[in-house]
């Protein structure tokens, strides 16, 4: 079933605890803790990264509408959390994607109760690799003893490929990336959807925080409702989604990079933030201007760029200005934790980047991904209401972790 590239190169999978540690005027946050797995297979973590791109690029536009993409189980860093469906719940290990807003389970797990609710209208969803297609349900989805919904949509799969360690998906994407997907319906109610609409959050409002991984693990949280002010060190200052397609159809952003004080890597363009990548990718044409700046060759094991120690000591920050602010990744930012060097194939007291090749050239309307590695020194914020992403300093902003 599951393609054994993909299997063999799952990277970071993030085992959760998923227990809500603190409420506050109707938001609650998850917290999730991640371990680190070695990269083993034939593909590297950057070919990994751009799959993911490609697929999200092909499949967000044009007729296969319904087509959303993204493989999920094949990145570097991924969130699972344990969600209970049904009542009483039985507790599926279901991962955490902003790149698609489904929620669904695999038809063989999956336990009766009176609370579910046959639909019968088929649902199918396509992600990049894998896709499962099966039949809509409605029943009662707990996040969190706090945080249970009622008549939520779910796909029960009875074939789903491509997700042979999990469960299913918590799909915490825009709510437009379920057009198409369920028979007789427009588009169906995200999980966060349906929480806002029935009062159990204050806002249609996802905040995200992670600190960079390391050796032994890192954590993330997902706070449902608002945003956890412990963890931010700035106002969030939020930018409306993007009008350019398909970057539109995701938390995609308008964005220019600087390289120093000046020089321009990617003019103003359009591209998305998305959890599922653990790299920053850009379109093939700016990814070379950075290359230009930085110096280095891309390195065969582990495809990124390598730098020498020189080299290192002379880069500059990374500026990415996204509505009127600027949020910079210092040189320590823009390079691979070094103790987790080996987990990707890469050697010991080598400096890799973690600026990638988005693997297809700009003016494709999503010709960049702030990745995994822009996210864990920024504190983000998925706004559906006012269908805006917000970003924040976090005390990982300038950490010398890697
Ligand atoms: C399951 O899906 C795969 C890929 O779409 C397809 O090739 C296969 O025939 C399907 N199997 C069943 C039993 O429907
Ligand atoms: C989903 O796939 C099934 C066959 O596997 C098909 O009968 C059905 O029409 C499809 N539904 C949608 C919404 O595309
Ligand atoms: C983003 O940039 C495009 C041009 O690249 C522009 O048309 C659009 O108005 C900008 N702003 C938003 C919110 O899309
Ligand atoms: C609590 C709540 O608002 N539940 C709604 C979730 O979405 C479905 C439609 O998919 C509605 O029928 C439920 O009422």
């Amino acid at each position: 079933m599951f393609p054994s590239t993909a299997i063999l190169s799952l990277l970071l999978a993030v085992v959760s605890s998923a227990t809500p540690i603190r409420r506050d005027s109707n938001k609650v946050t998850l917290q999730f803790a991640h371990q680190v797995n070695a990269l083993c297979g034939s593909q590297n973590l950057a070919e990994i990264d751009r799959d993911r791109a490609i697929a999200l690029v092909n499949n967000a536009g044009g007729q296969k509408a319904h087509k959303v993409s993204v493989d999920v189980t094949n990145t570097a860093v991924t969130y699972t959390s344990q969600v209970g469906i049904g009542s009483p719940p039985t507790k599926y290990t279901l991962l955490i994607d902003t790149g698609s807003s489904n929620t669904w389970v695999n038809g063989k797990k999956y336990v009766k109760t009176g609370t579910s609710e046959k639909t019968g209208n088929s649902v199918n969803v396509s992600y990049g690799s894998g896709s499962f297609s099966g039949t809509e349900y409605y029943d009662t989805v707990t996040l969190a003893p706090e945080l249970v919904i009622k008549r939520q949509s779910i796909g029960v799969a009875s074939n789903a490929t491509g997700f042979d360690d999990v469960d299913g998906i918590l799909g915490i994407g825009p709510v437009d990336l379920t057009k198409g997907t369920v028979e007789n319906e427009h588009t169906v109610p995200t999980v966060t959807d349906n929480l806002s609409k029935a009062g159990t959050i204050s806002s249609d409002v996802i905040g995200i925080f992670y600190s960079p991984a390391r050796k032994e693990g890192g954590s993330g949280e997902l706070t449902w409702g608002g945003v956890d002010t412990a963890k931010i060190t700035s106002d969030i200052n939020y930018v409306p989604i993007t009008e350019t397609a398909p970057a539109s159809r995701f938390w995609g952003v308008n964005q220019t990079i600087t390289y120093g004080d000046k020089k321009t890597i990617v003019p103003l363009s359009a591209g998305i933030v998305d959890t599922g990548t653990t790299l920053v990718l850009l379109a093939t044409d700016y990814f070379k201007q950075y290359q230009k700046e930085v110096g280095g060759g891309v390195d065969v094991a582990t495809g990124l760029i390598k730098i020498t120690h020189a080299e290192f000591s002379k880069l500059k920050n990374l500026n990415f200005k996204i509505g009127k602010h600027t949020y910079s990744l210092t040189p320590n930012a823009q390079i691979w934790p070094r103790s987790l060097n080996t987990k990707i194939g890469g050697e010991e007291g080598s400096i890799y980047l973690i600026v990638s090749d988005l693997g297809t050239t700009s003016g494709q309307g999503l010709d960049f991904i702030n990745g995994y590695a822009f996210l864990e020194r920024f504190y983000s914020v998925y706004d559906t209401t006012n269908r805006q992403v917000g970003f924040a300093t976090t005390d990982y902003t300038e950490a010398t972790t890697n």
